[in-house]
């Protein structure tokens, strides 16, 4: 079936059409492809097309759709069983693979979404500091918890409403935005609420604007005043855990977070998310501590399998310079392209995802994405769909590559990318 018809069928019982805005289109002038299956770097729809991905389940994927392995493993737990509510080995396996990521998690628990991670971790850090307020980033995007939609990135941004109606003001007043990449006023938020700062939480590479990586020494800077103010720094690793590196971006900084959150790749694609730090930061997590968290496919059987096989394959030799070499020729081959045709472009990216601004200048904070020409950005992308490349369909997302995207589908990706750049 047509996308236009699919889309006008599912507008009737789903609102929007869709279950989760970021997929709905709505700042581009096209229906959204409906999607019948995936396959490697491929998507297939509804209507017989196949587009190359560099949405990837929003870098969930990083071996690409159907990678057999996970598919193996999924098929063999969901014999065994789908769901039991009660405690498995594999979840014990998954938790030391990632503890092994990541040295700065010492315990994990695992959920079933970036969002229940990282409102599960601000609550564990309010409930551990007995304060109410959090510091957050404007154009970070930590899932649509009610602390979080403030100012947020990712699909509220790409509807202009970064701050969503029904989040209580009471709540609401107990976050604090500060603007991305700016030590100085993080530190003037402290001085401002001395002792009431639960928490900072934040994307250490932010993804949910597009690609803005952290300037030098911002980590540091805010690992350095959270520590001063006995206040935890919360690192949201939903989208760069597993994909700048295995260790994400506390390996790629050095720089170690009190909680992480995780998500996306942690699950191989399917709904899984997690939250970890310091044995005695979780321990305070019910039932060892005071502070409750639960869910009945917390760590299910499905999920565990996905997750595994996906972390066990990442830890082969030299994956993640594959990658990193990847994005790099795509992102140059454009940069140096663009700047032939003297195009207002920036190029931003880390290993495995990346994104293009239409801007003058290097963008470091929400203010600067938001100065992206939407028009622009707009008719490369649906240039590009018509072209059978399938991009998120908005500026504050970012495109992922997976390990199934090799030398040929890039150049062919960028042959098409640099025919519709000389046509903006
Ligand atoms: N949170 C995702 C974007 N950063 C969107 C997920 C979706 O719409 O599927």
């Amino acid at each position: 079936m047509k996308r236009e018809q699919n889309f006008r069928r599912a507008k009737k019982v789903i609102p929007g059409g869709v279950n989760s805005p970021a997929r709905a289109y709505s700042r581009v002038d096209v229906e959204p492809p409906f999607i019948e299956k995936g396959e490697g770097p491929y998507l297939y729809d509804t209507a017989g097309n196949r587009y190359i991905d560099y949405v990837n389940s929003w870098g969930a994927l990083i071996f690409g759709h159907a990678y057999p392995a996970v598919v193996e493993a999924v098929r063999k737990a969901a014999e065994k069983g789908t769901s039991f509510g009660a405690p498995t080995e594999r979840e014990t396996e998954l938790a030391k693979l990632v503890r092994e990521a990541f040295p700065s998690i010492e315990m994990i628990r695992f959920v079933n979404s970036g969002t229940e991670a990282t409102m599960s971790a601000l609550r564990l850090a309010r409930g551990l500091t007995g304060r109410d307020l959090v510091v957050k980033m404007s154009g970070c995007y930590h899932g649509h918890g009610d602390s979080f939609l403030v100012e947020a990135g990712s699909g509220p941004a790409t509807l202009g409403r970064p701050n969503s109606p029904g989040v209580p003001k009471v709540l609401s007043r107990k976050t604090i935005t500060v603007p991305y990449n700016d030590g100085q006023a993080v530190e003037e938020a402290f001085d401002r609420y001395a002792g009431e700062i639960a928490a900072v939480i934040l994307e250490p590479a932010a993804a949910n604007m597009g690609v803005v990586p952290p300037i030098p020494g911002y980590l540091q800077k805010l690992r350095d005043i959270t520590e001063a103010h006995d206040s935890l720094l919360i690192f949201d690793e939903v989208i760069t855990g597993f994909r700048v590196a295995f260790g994400g971006c506390q390996e790629l900084y050095e720089v170690e977070a009190d909680l992480t959150c995780l998500g996306k790749i942690v699950g191989g694609g399917l709904p899984v998310g997690a939250f970890g730090g310091r044995a005695e930061v979780m321990n305070h997590l019910a039932p060892a501590g005071p502070v409750y968290q639960a869910g009945t496919l917390s760590g299910n059987p499905l999920a565990t399998a996905a997750g595994l096989v996906t972390l066990q394959a990442l830890k082969e030799k030299n994956i993640y310079r594959k990658l990193d070499r990847r994005t790099e020729f795509l992102t140059t081959e454009l940069e140096n392209f663009a700047r032939e045709l003297q195009l207002t472009l920036q190029i931003q990216w880390l290993p495995g995802l990346f994104s293009l601004f239409f801007t003058e200048s290097e963008v470091t904070s929400f203010e600067d994405a938001k100065r992206s020409d939407n028009q622009l950005f707009k008719k490369y992308f649906e240039q590009a769909l018509s072209a059978n490349i399938y991009l998120p369909p908005s500026p504050f997302e970012s495109n992922f590559i997976s390990l199934a995207h090799d030398d040929k589908i890039l150049r062919k990706t960028l042959r098409i990318l640099k025919e519709i750049l000389n046509q903006l």
